[in-house]
């Protein structure tokens, strides 16, 4: 940081908020730069991006402004003179924001979360989440419109690659930390995404939903070609198979063939079509509908 300090507009560059917000919190909460020289524009020592860091961080996690403005005036000063630990050199999108539709705070938290790349904000409103209203809630009101809110911002701009990269792998960390039932039977359940898939988040909900649930699942993961998935479903004799596919360039039907003799075959995902799949396979529209069907042809836990 330089002797004068950082100006409003990279400050907020800094911690991906807009401008106008930084205005805000300064007219309201009295949080950020002390001198505010009529002649000059007003510049951001290192404390105050400190302070502003914590605001939000703690806005992230769902805490009202005034609340969070509070505790971040009232650091104690060995912390704040710890310095920002945000250095994403002003590339972090921009004051821009990923458009969430009506979701809640927490979406809004994690949006700003994500653009700023604070992985630990992001990581702790999921894993809070997923621990007060569990996955299925999680799915729908947290990571559903975050996610597709990037996807837009990204399809209308070719921006914010670092963005998706980031927060998908903090989901599916988050989704991977939630329990997997300690001396449950061996999975009856196989979860794989279609050849050259790469789209596999909502297949690591649907584990950890039903891990939720006391069922394990086996989760092949991304691009699993059909060769793999015959081979594994020949040696293991799954009761259920749910394979995704996001876009039609994965979705050929080949790779249901493979899957003969399994009780339960799903397509899941919006890149399957919707007619012209075997009569036995089924099409889950949600990530509860998939728990459901699995639910019911897997045997009742406990
Ligand atoms: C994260 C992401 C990635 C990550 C994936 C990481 C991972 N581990 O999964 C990475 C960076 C790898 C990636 C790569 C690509 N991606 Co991408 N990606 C996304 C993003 C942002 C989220 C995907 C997601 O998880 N969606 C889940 C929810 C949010 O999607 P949904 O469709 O609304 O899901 C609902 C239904 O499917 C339904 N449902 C029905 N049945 C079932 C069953 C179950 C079990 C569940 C859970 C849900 C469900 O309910 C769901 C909601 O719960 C989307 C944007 C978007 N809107 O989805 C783009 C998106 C899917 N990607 C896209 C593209 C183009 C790509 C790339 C081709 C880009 C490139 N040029 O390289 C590549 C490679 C694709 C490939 N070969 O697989 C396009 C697809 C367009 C299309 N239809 O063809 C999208 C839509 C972005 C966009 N707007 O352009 N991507």
């Amino acid at each position: 940081m330089t002797e004068e300090g950082l100006s409003a507009g990279e400050v907020a560059r800094r911690l991906g908020v807009a401008v106008t917000t930084l205005r805000s919190w300064h007219r309201r909460y009295g949080l950020g730069p002390d001198q505010h020289e009529a002649r000059h524009h007003r510049r951001y020592t290192g404390e105050d991006l400190s302070r502003l860091e914590v605001m939000c961080r703690l806005t992230g996690e769902g805490m009202p402004a005034a609340e969070a403005a509070r505790a971040a005036l009232a650091m104690h000063p060995l912390e704040v003179a710890a310095g920002p630990v945000v250095t994403t050199g002003g590339r972090a999108g921009g004051g821009n924001t990923i458009p969430v539709g009506g979701a809640g705070p927490e979406a809004r938290g994690l949006a700003r979360a994500a653009m700023r790349l604070d992985v630990a904000t992001m990581s702790s409103v999921i894993t809070r989440m997923i621990g007060e209203r569990g996955v299925l809630h999680t799915w729908d009101h947290l990571l559903r419109p975050v996610l597709a809110g990037v996807g837009d911002r990204h399809a209308g701009s070719g921006a914010l690659v670092e963005v998706e990269h980031l927060l998908s792998r903090t989901i599916s960390d988050a989704l991977a930390a939630v329990p997997r039932p300690a001396g449950a039977p061996a999975p009856r359940t196989l979860l794989a995404c279609a050849d050259e898939e790469q789209h596999s988040l909502p297949l690591e909900a649907l584990a950890a939903a039903l891990a939720e649930r006391g069922h394990r699942s086996l989760l092949l993961g991304a691009r699993v070609p059909p060769r793999a998935l015959a081979a594994v479903v020949a040696r293991l004799g799954p009761t259920v198979v749910m394979l995704w596919s996001q876009a039609p360039a994965t979705a050929s039907m080949e790779q249901l063939g493979g899957l003969r003799g399994t009780p339960l075959v799903a397509a899941a995902g919006p890149g399957w079509p919707s007619a012209g799949l075997p009569p036995s396979v089924v099409r889950p529209a949600s990530l509860g509908e998939a728990v459901d069907l699995a639910l019911r042809w897997l045997p009742s836990v406990g």
